[in-house]
């Protein structure tokens, strides 16, 4: 074996990671060896070649595309190519690249240091050979390393041992034998029909039933080819922007909002084509459990129309995880083999395993138990994902630690790329990527480019070839690996993937930490990040040389992945400025947008109603009742639209949502709009409207002395503004002021103003627009105006006051919080991390601003519940 004591790059794996890297090492001159265990190349393809293991990305898609001649030098058998096929393709790629004579083969990493005195990595093979290189990268695969069976005498057994996913090479003829396997995720769902084909007798041990879609398995998909064939870069590229990986328009079809019939005539197209495919069959299935259900049922009925015993097919539909959190299965046959008089389900929940014997599997209690006798036992039972072939070599950063101890709580990195503490370390499809929730080539791609423009600038800029100190080293800073952890649980979080106890929660493997280990905010977005990281000078990592240092401390992405999305939309569709219309025009344009959005939660009942103004003009109000028995307490609220715009439509999804979290009565009250009517008459409706709402509450099902106000943005003003005339005017009695990032100031100089002036929907302009309509520059001091500012803030009714992160009027609000407080009030001040003005309102829009949603509804409640004891003690 050639041993180079001082080279450019290791790297650990030759599956097809470790083969486009090492392509793209020497072609920038770098030496470079890859450390292999097997005796060939491939990887996950090399490891697992049980029968009927086939990839589950078509695989015109599971192509590398680096080079245009591989379009059309190599052409794919099937849909889904079988591992051998697989397999021959990473021998093609290492043949043509001449790649064999860069990877030692049978060599294990044992053990990596990084030396901080002479800036390299040190690591140890498994021969005794220590090889020191300036980069060390980890391209192990994100399913190599299978999970010891935790089960009792799992080594016992004399007969014949396999793992799916260490398939003897030579191939096992399992004619005539008895055969178990246990487990039932993709590796035994692809193989149970072709060992059932051989076997005398096949029982399956199933602990978790999964669900499968079938194949259709067949010659590759002729409409692809032809894209691909027409222009195959404009095909790849679609797919790097894409959001698994493949190209393809994501459905505009929610389950829930179909009919029965609309939904099941979806869901049979989407099942005759196959695959994964049906994770977007609709799209809402991934974030709403509701939605997840009706498909579940709907795949769950197909698995009790193909399986003929009941008890069998009931114990194959999956109940404890909603669909596509657990990665679905893509199998040929398999539900029809149970079927066969000679194959049996165990289902391990009702008779889970007591014990591997040497001759068998016991099963049940003592008292009602059973043995089974078996030649031969397949443990299909999975891998420790995303981080067992990681922390299985014995990694040591800077200062002594490994990224064992580092990582005991959970991985923790940087774009699933880098990690601190380990400074020119790389992983590929590291955890935290997109890594097993894309199309692997397409992300190996893109993390490969990544690394080695990485590594080339470390070279660049260190100046190497001038000696030792020539190479300068990279490493992420603490705040952005802590801030990237934040956006891959916040992304995470948005969606049902938590709920499962899945591989990709790590809750496969007994002990591990339980967290989302892939990134799951698409492909597209995720290179769109990794390149803006570039763009902004290695934004989050400190890169040191010998003559030169840079720490370019930051944070990558701090808005909330839905609210980002729905403004990249918003940015799509290129909306006119609000600002550039008259206010009737805005007003049509905002009643067009209100029409368009989702209803929000059913109420128990919605009246609309007229209460007189000061001087006798007729307003309206809608009133919203909770669907529990009342009397209940009343909440007026104040719509937001800048004094000029906003109805009761424009507000109805939030307010309904507000009525079922805070079981109260909201009373959405309109207030004379700019530039009709400015400043003060919109206050001077706001009181008048609480006036008699407090005069009227029995008349309106409500709690007299119940009442609070609530606003959002201008109508959060009036709240505010309401409550002081109140006070003022020595009633009505207020039992709290909910305000949502109210106006309370207008000088409109703070720096929330000139930190998200411009980008998130309300911007400063619209805003200033707002204020031009609605009050003289004279008047913008007034208390009525800018609550702020009032001399008197004292003995002001409870207050629940949120901001959010990205909105010009985040300061203020704060402000307001802190000087109510200051000013001897109750306040509890909710500051919305990654939020922007509008976003707390998208009822069934923004699935982050549910738990912000659920503290005002109990902000509502905790406000009631005081006033109600008070009354109590007075009473
Ligand atoms: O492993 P798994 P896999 N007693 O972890 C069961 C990819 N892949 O090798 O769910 C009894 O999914 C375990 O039960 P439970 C793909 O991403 C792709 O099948 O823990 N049972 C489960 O049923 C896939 O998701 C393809 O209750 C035990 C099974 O073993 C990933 O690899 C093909 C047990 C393990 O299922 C892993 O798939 C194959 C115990 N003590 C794999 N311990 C393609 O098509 C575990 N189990 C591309």
């Amino acid at each position: 074996m050639a041993v180079d004591a001082d080279l450019d790059v290791v790297i650990v794996g030759a599956g097809f990671s470790g083969l486009y890297l090492l392509k793209r090492m020497r072609d920038l001159g770098m030496s470079t060896r890859v450390l292999e265990a097997a005796d060939d190349v491939g990887g996950t393809w090399y490891w697992n070649r049980y029968p009927g293991a086939r990839c589950d990305i078509p695989t015109t898609d599971y192509t590398l595309s680096f080079d245009p001649a591989l379009e059309t030098e190599w052409t794919w058998s099937e849909k889904y190519a079988t591992q051998p096929e697989i397999l021959r393709y990473a021998q093609f790629i290492a043949t043509k690249y001449d790649l064999y004579s860069g990877i030692d083969f049978v060599t294990r990493a044992e053990q990596a240091t990084w030396d901080e005195a002479a800036k390299r990595w040190h690591v140890r093979t498994d021969r005794g050979e220590t090889i020191t290189c300036r980069n060390y990268v980890m391209a192990t695969g994100c399913l190599s390393l299978p999970k010891v069976p935790d089960i009792e005498g799992h080594d016992r057994f004399s007969g014949e041992v396999y793992f799916t996913s260490r398939w003897p090479h030579e191939g096992v003829d399992l004619t005539g034998k008895r055969v178990a396997v246990i487990g039932t995720g993709s590796s035994a769902i692809q193989s149970i029909p072709l060992m059932a084909a051989q076997a005398d007798k096949l029982t399956v041990f199933q602990r978790t039933p999964n669900f499968s879609i079938p194949a259709y398995n067949g010659a590759a998909d002729q409409e692809r080819l032809a894209q691909i064939a027409a222009d195959a870069a404009v095909y790849r590229a679609e797919a790097k922007l894409s959001r698994g990986g493949v190209p393809g328009e994501a459905t505009l079809l929610a389950a829930r909002a179909l009919t029965d019939d609309e939904r099941r005539a979806r869901f049979e197209e989407v099942w005759a084509i196959g695959g994964l495919e049906m994770l977007g069959v609709f799209n809402d299935i991934l974030v709403s459990e509701e939605a997840n259900e009706l498909l579940c049922e709907l795949i769950r009925e197909k698995i009790r129309s193909i399986v003929h015993d009941p008890v069998t097919a009931e114990a194959l539909c999956p109940k404890d995880h909603p669909f596509g959190t657990k990665r679905p299965c893509v199998d040929t046959n398999y539900y029809a083999t149970f079927n066969l008089p000679h194959v049996r389900l165990v289902d391990l929940r009702t008779d889970p395993i007591t014990t591997i014997t040497e001759t068998g599997i016991e099963t049940g209690t003592e008292a009602d138990g059973e043995t089974f006798e078996f030649d031969a036992i397949v443990f299909a039972t999975g891998f420790d994902a995303m981080t067992g072939a990681l922390v299985g070599v014995d990694i040591t950063g800077r200062d002594g630690h490994t990224l064992k101890e580092q990582w005991a709580h959970g991985p923790a990195t940087y774009l699933g790329l880098t990690t601190v503490g380990f400074p020119n370390f790389f992983t590929i499809t590291g955890p935290g990527s997109p890594s097993v929730l894309s199309n692997m080539a397409v992300s190996i791609e893109q993390h490969v480019d990544w690394v080695t423009d990485a590594i080339a600038h470390l070279r660049d800029v260190g100046g190497a070839g001038a000696g030792t100190d020539g190479w300068a080293t990279i490493e992420p800073t603490e705040t952005a690996q802590t801030a990237w952890g934040v956006h891959v649980n916040d992304c995470a979080n948005i969606t049902l993937y938590p709920i499962a106890n899945s591989w990709y929660m790590g809750a496969n493997v007994p002990g591990k930490p339980r967290m989302f280990l892939p990134y799951v905010g698409g492909v597209g977005p995720y290179r769109v990040i990794c390149d803006e990281v570039v763009d902004k000078g290695w934004l989050g990592f400190r890169i040191e040389a010998t003559h030169s240092s840079q720490c370019n401390d930051g944070v990558i992405r701090e808005i909330m992945p839905d609210v980002g999305m729905v403004l990249e939309m918003m940015a799509t569709l290129e909306l006119p400025l609000v600002e550039s219309m008259s206010p009737e025009e805005a007003r049509e344009f905002m009643s067009a947008s209100s029409a368009m959005r989702p209803p929000g939660p059913a109420v128990g009942e919605i009246v609309d109603g007229t209460f007189p103004a000061g001087d006798g003009t007729p307003l309206t109000y809608r009133l919203y009742r909770p669907a529990t028995d009342g009397p209940h307490p009343v909440v007026v609220y104040f719509h937001g639209g800048g004094w000029v715009l906003g109805d009761h439509e424009s507000d109805d999804p939030f307010c309904r949502d507000l009525c079922v979290r805070s079981n109260a009565i909201i009373v959405s009250a309109d207030y004379r709009h700019a530039p009709e009517a400015r400043f003060p008459v919109a206050v001077h409706d706001g009181m008048a409207a609480l006036t008699w709402v407090a005069e009227h509450a029995t008349d309106l099902g409500g709690i007299p002395g119940q009442v609070a106000v609530a606003g959002w943005s201008a109508g959060a003003n009036i709240a505010a503004v309401t409550a002081h005339l109140a006070r003022d005017a020595g009633g009505p009695a207020i039992s709290g002021q909910l305000l949502l990032t109210p106006v309370t100031d207008l000088s409109t100089d703070s720096a929330s103003y000139i930190e998200n002036g411009e980008g998130y929907v309300l911007t400063a302009s619209l805003m200033h627009w707002f204020t031009d309509h609605y009050i003289d520059p004279a008047d913008r001091t007034s208390p009525l105006a800018s609550p702020l500012l009032a001399a008197d803030l004292a003995n002001l009714p409870p207050a629940t006051i949120i901001t959010c992160q990205f909105d010009p009027l985040r300061d203020e609000g704060t402000a307001y919080a802190h000087a109510l407080a200051e000013a001897g009030n109750e306040v509890h001040h909710i500051s919305a991390r990654g939020h922007t003005h509008t976003s707390l309102t998208m009822v069934d829009i923004i699935i982050s601003g549910v738990s912000y949603r659920e503290q005002m509804g109990a902000a509502l409640r905790s406000f009631f519940d005081r006033a109600s004891t008070s009354a109590a003690v007075g009473a």
